[in-house]
């Protein structure tokens, strides 16, 4: 018996996506939703938190992939709750009281291991693991093209377009359903609005340069943390620049993303010291984030604008020669 068929007695399953759904949780729960609705159990998709889906690409992704995902408050009455894509507890996923709880997620441990939860951190998508978790059970994702545009869409997200994809079981998966999906083409190109693409324009044409320190410091109009990456990974390409951070206001303070191509200033140590008690950041060597506070940078430093603020760390930051290579 594989780990699917244990829940097939259950009459009522909801499956729970972490709040804001990313490609590869709602890859995930289609996966699952299609298994268990095909069975002949009462299945629902739902998510929580503050926001509904909103971005187009996850839009166009649920109508060409028919994802019935619902925005709730509540939990509609189920007999299990299963967590794709997240764990139980765990802050990026609301917390519904639930009879019986199933897991099943590629992030790191959180909760406790039970039978009911498939969690392993080596997958580098949600969506291998409920593709082998459906061959297990001897469904054929390879017949459902659908299901296939979704799994490689959640797994290209979740591994920055494919990039980052390293991991052999990931890797399988790509060769075994790749083929050429018109919609998948549009999907990859559609993380951005007119709007982020002028922001983005915007922002690099007003950046700063520092030529002595070869770092550029680049100011955005609000906008996503997504959009943030896009204008640094294209800033990093500058030949003279070692270092990138772009930066955006949100609620209580800013959003960072640090871009590097020089291991003397790996980009999570970066982030680490330009947060460094205002915030908190870190990452991997060539990309990074991080937030700053505002209540605690004006404690700080008074008044004295971010841009000036990080102007004068990274100042610092590169003066500070060998720092750590990671
Ligand atoms: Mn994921």
């Amino acid at each position: 018996m594989g780990f699917l068929s244990q829940f097939l007695k259950y009459k009522s399953i909801c499956i729970q996506c972490h709040n804001n759904p990313d490609p590869d949780a709602l890859a995930s729960s289609l996966g699952l939703y299609t298994y268990f609705t095909d069975h002949g159990i009462d299945t629902r998709i739902v998510y929580g938190g503050r926001e509904s889906i909103k971005k187009k690409n996850l839009l166009y992704m649920m109508e060409v992939c028919g994802i019935p995902a619902e925005h709730t408050a509540e939990l509609p009455k189920t007999e299990l709750l299963m967590m794709v894509d997240a764990q139980y507890g765990q802050g990026n996923a609301q917390k519904f009281e639930a009879p019986e709880i199933a897991v099943v997620d590629h992030h790191t441990l959180y909760m406790k291991r039970t039978d009911k939860t498939f969690i392993d951190n080596t997958y580098q998508s949600c969506s291998t693991i409920v593709w082998e978790l459906l061959k297990e059970e001897g469904y054929s994702v390879e017949d459902n093209r659908k299901m296939r545009i979704a799994f490689l869409y959640g797994l290209y997200t979740d591994t920055s377009s494919y990039v980052d994809l390293y991991k052999e079981k990931d890797c399988a998966m790509r060769s075994a359903l790749r083929d050429d999906y018109p919609e998948l083409e549009r999907l990859k190109k559609s993380c951005m609005t007119v709007g982020d693409l002028m922001i983005a324009g915007d922002a690099l044409n007003n950046c700063y340069f520092n030529t002595e320190r070869r770092y550029l410091i680049i100011s955005a109009m609000h906008c996503e943390q997504s959009i943030l990456g896009i204008i640094g990974d294209m800033a990093i390409m500058v030949d003279a620049a070692k270092v990138s951070v772009s930066f955006t206001d949100v609620d209580n303070g800013y959003q960072i993303s640090v871009r590097s191509c020089d291991w003397d200033y790996p980009a999570n140590v970066v982030a680490e010291k330009l947060c460094e008690n205002i915030g908190n950041g870190g990452g991997h060597k060539d990309k990074a984030g991080g937030n700053i506070s505002r209540e605690l940078m004006n404690e700080k430093y008074g008044h004295q604008e971010v841009t000036d603020v990080i102007i004068q760390r990274m100042n610092e930051i590169m003066l500070e020669s060998h720092i750590i290579h990671s």
